[in-house]
């Protein structure tokens, strides 16, 4: 039985009802886990309040502020973890940046800095959150991130965010490696294509679900539900055995030539 009754998530990454991280999170309270979630703030707190008005069903123990490029926000959102719960079972890192110039275009033609930020927002993230998390998860936990075939393999337009997903898969193998010892399990989701503000900034997302319907073993795209059972099973003593990997909720697309 897949049951986090008692286990505290954090979960980065919802900025509406269509984000994957929005799915993790209503299935990670459906099996029981207590919500923590962080916001990208904005002057005029329309992310925070977005969010609220969103998961408030879901009866988080905290709304924080947590832009991932700022050292002092990620502090603070651990501190409130350890004050609240005490404890860290499921860190769910569900976020990604690339300017527009880094998904389109030459590849040659990407600025430098377009370049740093984008991998600082979208990989070096994870290692930040799992440095912060490792102190709290005393009783072993699992942190879960979210990627995409384009770190693996050339797909038109993914360009820049390919090389910072390259970056986040090794980075899960690293910290696998790290934090296995104090029994932190550390595991990717490669999700197939997904309407959400992010992926409308990558051009062409639309022919690439339409490719996916058309060649994909299941012939559909899949839902941030899916995703989020996923997540729910890696967040779980189900997977208890599953360390440093990249599973692949896509249809089945990755294994067509
Ligand atoms: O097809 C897709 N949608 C796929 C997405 C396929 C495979 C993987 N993914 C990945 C993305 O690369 C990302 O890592 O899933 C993750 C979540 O993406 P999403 O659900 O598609 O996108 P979205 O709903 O836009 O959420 C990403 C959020 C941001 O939203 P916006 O669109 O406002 O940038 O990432 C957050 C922000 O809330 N974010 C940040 N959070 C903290 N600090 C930062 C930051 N600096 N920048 C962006």
């Amino acid at each position: 039985m897949l049951d986090l009754t008692g286990k505290n998530a954090l979960v980065t990454g919802i900025a509406n009802n269509r984000s994957i991280a929005w799915g993790i999170a209503q299935q990670l309270h459906q099996a029981g886990a207590n919500i923590g979630v962080t916001y990208l703030p904005d002057e005029k707190g329309r992310f925070e309040k977005k969010v609220r008005e969103l998961a408030d069903e879901l009866n988080p123990a905290f709304y924080v502020p947590c832009d991932v490029q700022n050292d002092q926000q990620v502090e603070d959102t651990f501190a409130t973890v350890a004050e609240k719960w005490g404890k860290l079972d499921i860190l769910i890192h569900c976020l990604a940046f690339a300017d527009k110039e880094g998904l389109t275009g030459d590849f040659t033609a990407i600025p430098r800095e377009a370049f740093t930020k984008s991998l600082d927002i979208s990989t070096f993230s994870l290692t930040r959150l799992a440095r912060s998390a490792k102190p709290l998860m005393t009783a072993g936990g699992s942190i879960i991130t979210l990627t995409y075939l384009g770190g693996v393999k050339v797909i038109p337009n993914y360009n820049l965010m390919g090389v910072a997903k390259a970056g986040l898969e090794m980075s899960v193998r690293y910290l696998a490696a790290e934090l296995g010892g104090q029994k932190i399990r550390v595991n990717g989701i490669s999700a197939g294509p997904i309407r959400t503000l992010a992926s409308s900034a990558v051009g062409g997302i639309l022919d690439m679900i339409h490719h996916v319907e058309e060649i994909a073993p299941l012939h559909r795209t899949v839902t941030q539900i899916e995703v989020g059972n996923t997540a729910a099973f890696l967040a779980s003593d189900l997977s208890s055995g599953i360390t440093g990997q990249i599973i692949y909720v896509d249809s089945g697309y990755e294994i067509m030539g």
